[in-house]
């Protein structure tokens, strides 16, 4: 399975085209727009979530509620390009109407993408690189993660996440009786948090950011529950599934670190105290006493519950600006000014949920592999069966 997304912030729309998703998973554009809504909310997040509604339209790949196996189009219109037709539009706009129309951006963002993009592409309007470096693009691939969900789900596995820390608040290591109690939990928390009373301090140190025309960063963790033991590969680096999700991680918009299971505080433990002891019934087969590695060994799942978290920084957009350089003068300025959010560590967990089930749905399809789910569906069975009785 792959997928490309295209799309600028303020540009009519953000497509995504998914390719390899095997025929006959049950697939509707609710299932994607629910996780659509999810992404937009939390507390902290700018006026620019007030203009949209981001709704999916399914434009190939499924027909009456299931999907193909041809690729898949998903997109999802920016309502906001009403108000940027012209400054966005792709057809050339008359020399003496440019200042009026660009909107163009010359002092770059500290910590955004605006001056190496600049730099790299060759533009002299440094809005030719945010708006395909905002995380706007994050919806599609939001989009894409919720059908990997849909797949996962179909085999009996959850992906929950949550939201651990904002601004030096630390919720308490969050206590649950299932995954469906924390989902629940988290989605009634305008932080998506756990701890009900962090998250008010949470929401407050976001206000006070703001207050302040600053932003603030945070962690997320994101859970899996039902994943068989054996997928990714010790054998070769680039078939690790652990190194996939660090990957997938790091690769949303402002997150800088990622962990697993106890991650960094391994570091200050003896081995004795890190490793996870085996233990085998007939009912449940091997499973661990402790899952300290977040259900990676060797670069393969364990069968333990997966347990990824990574850090996002906060975004680097502030209305009280950085020190930055005019490119066209060379003198130094205050950095632009743009809409944004004070905080989106609430939305980016819900982000961090999708790229986590991408790259899970992707290696049980790359290992089951077939055209047609049943018979995915049906290997798993025995693949699990197999792994039980070892
Ligand atoms: C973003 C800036 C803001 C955010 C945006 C990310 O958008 P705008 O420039 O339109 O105010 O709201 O996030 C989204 C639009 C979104 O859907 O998450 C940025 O510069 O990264």
């Amino acid at each position: 399975m792959r997928y490309l997304t295209a799309g600028e912030s303020h540009g009519p729309q953000l497509t995504t085209i998914i390719e390899g998703v095997p025929s006959l998973v049950p697939l509707t554009a609710e299932d994607i727009n629910e996780d659509l809504a999810r992404r937009q909310k939390g507390h902290g997040r700018g006026r620019r979530m007030q203009i949209e509604k981001d709704q999916v339209q399914i434009k190939s790949g499924v027909r009456h509620g299931a999907t193909l196996g041809s690729p898949i189009t998903l997109v999802v219109e920016n309502k906001d390009w009403t108000h940027w037709t012209e400054i966005m539009g792709a057809e050339p706009i008359a020399e003496e109407k440019q200042d009026d129309v660009r909107r163009k951006v010359t002092r770059p963002r500290p910590g955004h993408a605006d001056l190496v993009g600049g730099m790299k592409y060759g533009h002299r309007d440094l809005r030719n690189i945010l708006e395909r470096s905002s995380a706007r693009e994050t919806t599609v691939r939001v989009a894409a993660g919720a059908v990997a969900r849909k797949v996962l789900a179909e085999l009996g596995i959850t992906v929950a996440g949550h939201v651990l820390e904002i601004g030096g608040i630390r919720a308490e290591s969050p206590a649950y009786e299932s995954l469906q109690e924390l989902k629940e939990t988290t989605e009634a928390s305008p932080v998506r948090t756990m701890d009900e009373e962090a998250g008010k301090k949470m929401m407050q140190a976001i206000d006070d950011a703001k207050k302040n025309g600053d932003s603030i960063g945070g962690v997320v963790e994101v859970i899996v529950e039902g994943m068989p033991a054996g997928l990714g590969s010790f054998a070769q680096y680039d078939q690790k599934l652990d190194a996939k999700l660090a990957q997938a991680i790091v690769s949303i918009n402002a997150f800088k670190g990622v962990e697993f299971g106890i991650g960094f505080e391994a570091a200050r433990r003896f081995g004795s105290d890190v490793h996870d002891e085996i233990l085998w019934t007939e009912e449940r087969g091997y499973y661990r006493s402790t899952n300290n590695l977040g259900g990676f060994e060797g670069g393969m799942t364990t069968g333990m519950p997966i347990v990824v978290r990574g850090v996002m920084k906060p975004i680097p957009t502030l209305y009280k600006p950085l020190a930055s350089v005019d490119i066209e003068s060379k003198e130094p300025f205050s950095a632009s000014v743009e809409r944004s959010d004070s905080c989106a560590v609430p939305a980016a967990s819900v982000v961090a949920e999708a790229v986590v089930a991408w790259e899970l749905a992707k290696a049980i399809v790359a290992q089951f592999g077939h055209d047609r789910f049943d018979v995915i569906k049906a290997q798993l069975a025995e693949h699990n069966e197999r792994t039980r009785q070892f």
